[in-house]
């Protein structure tokens, strides 16, 4: 648990463009009292390895009511938990989930969500997303606390690729399972509305479509590219991350029967009926975002190449996002596991693709 230097590296914000800034941008008011508020609210004040020897952690879920989280491995099936003081125990493996290094393939063992009503006992649902050699799924298991077993599909199908495969999976304010899907390297099923993929779901605890979805179906949102990350803030807005082609990454305010435009539109554009992002990054301006996290109303976003943290506050409006600030930029290597800490303001975030039993668990404080 060795202390890391508070705050690496902090950047100038322009390479960030911002709907505010951009060319012939909507108006976006300030907040009241000059901008000098909220927006300062919520920053990195502390940085420190929390748990180490992982391998490419994707995602983190914590248990309700216990002072652990689950954390799954991409490349190994591996799932950890992991308690507050940073000391971990394996659970287990989640069965069929593939990742292969020859073929740089990105799919694996991806996102986790326990059940919101998780106790051990009565309930022990935890959900996985993985890649598997046939498609993308999304399984249910039981966690007892200590292991994993009972292994069961929920949803099936969703078309896998050795890219754009989406993976995020988190339980809404209303107690329904997002999930995103990328388009697995073929655009058109983004539009597609009867494809699972290009999207954000929302099923039940069995994989059906939740109740008051906007066609009757599983999709709550589509025309997306390669979505990474979800949250919702404080308002219980839904803000979701997701890697562009080449030109535009973006971070959209989720509207349920929204289309993202994708692959019509990267970034901004004017199409009726196709929703711009509120922020975009260029790839290799500190672009190419994981996955997102809320503190004190303000989103944080890790990102791969970006190799920084993004600290991207939410306006007055509650609709779009003031100027970004980037941390920890190049200290860590890519950035991709992240988690808001239940009942603190701290951060859990993961590193990337660092080797085997190389990558780390960071425990950051928002002060
Ligand atoms: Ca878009």
């Amino acid at each position: 648990m060795a202390a890391i230097s508070a705050v690496a590296a902090v950047v100038a914000v322009g390479v960030v463009q911002t709907t505010a800034t951009a060319a012939a941008p909507p108006a976006v008011p300030r907040a009241q009292g000059g901008g000098s508020g909220a927006h300062r609210e919520g920053a990195p004040s502390g940085v420190s390895t929390l748990s180490d020897r992982l391998t490419t952690p994707w995602g983190i879920s914590f248990l309700p009511g216990r002072n652990a989280a689950l954390v799954t491995e991409r490349d190994t099936a591996t799932v950890w938990k992991v308690a507050l003081n940073g000391s971990k125990q394996k659970v287990g493996t989640v069965p069929k989930a593939v990742w292969n290094y020859t073929t740089q393939d990105k799919g694996g063992l991806l996102g986790v969500a326990a059940s919101p009503t998780w106790n051990g006992t009565t309930d022990r649902a935890v959900f996985f997303m993985e890649t598997t050699a046939g498609d993308n799924r999304v399984v249910r298991m039981n966690f007892d606390g200590t292991s994993l077993s009972g292994y069961t599909p929920i949803l099936t199908g969703i078309v896998r690729d050795t890219q754009h495969n989406g993976g995020k999976i988190a339980f809404g304010p209303d107690g329904y399972l997002y999930v995103t899907t990328g388009d697995a390297q073929q655009s058109g099923l983004a539009q597609d509305r009867n494809s699972l993929n290009g999207k954000i779901l929302r099923i039940t605890k069995t994989g059906a479509a939740a109740p008051g979805n906007p066609f009757g179906t599983r999709v709550y949102s589509y025309g997306h590219r390669n979505p990474q990350g979800l949250a919702w803030d404080r308002n219980g807005r839904l803000w979701e991350t997701e890697i562009g082609e080449s030109t535009w990454d973006e971070l959209n305010l989720i509207k349920p029967g929204g289309n993202y435009g994708w692959p019509k539109c990267e970034g901004s554009c004017s199409v009726a009926g196709m929703k711009n992002p509120k922020m975009v990054w260029k790839p290799d301006q500190g672009g190419v975002p994981a996955q997102i996290a809320v503190v004190k109303n303000v989103i944080y976003a890790t990102t791969l190449s970006g190799r920084r943290l993004w600290r991207l506050p939410i306006d007055a409006t509650g609709q779009g996002i003031q100027p970004a600030t980037a941390y920890y930029t190049g200290a860590y290597g890519r950035l991709r596991a992240l988690a808001k800490v239940p009942g603190a303001d701290q951060l859990w975030l993961g590193t990337s693709d660092r080797g085997a039993e190389k990558d780390l668990l960071l425990k950051v404080t928002i002060k």
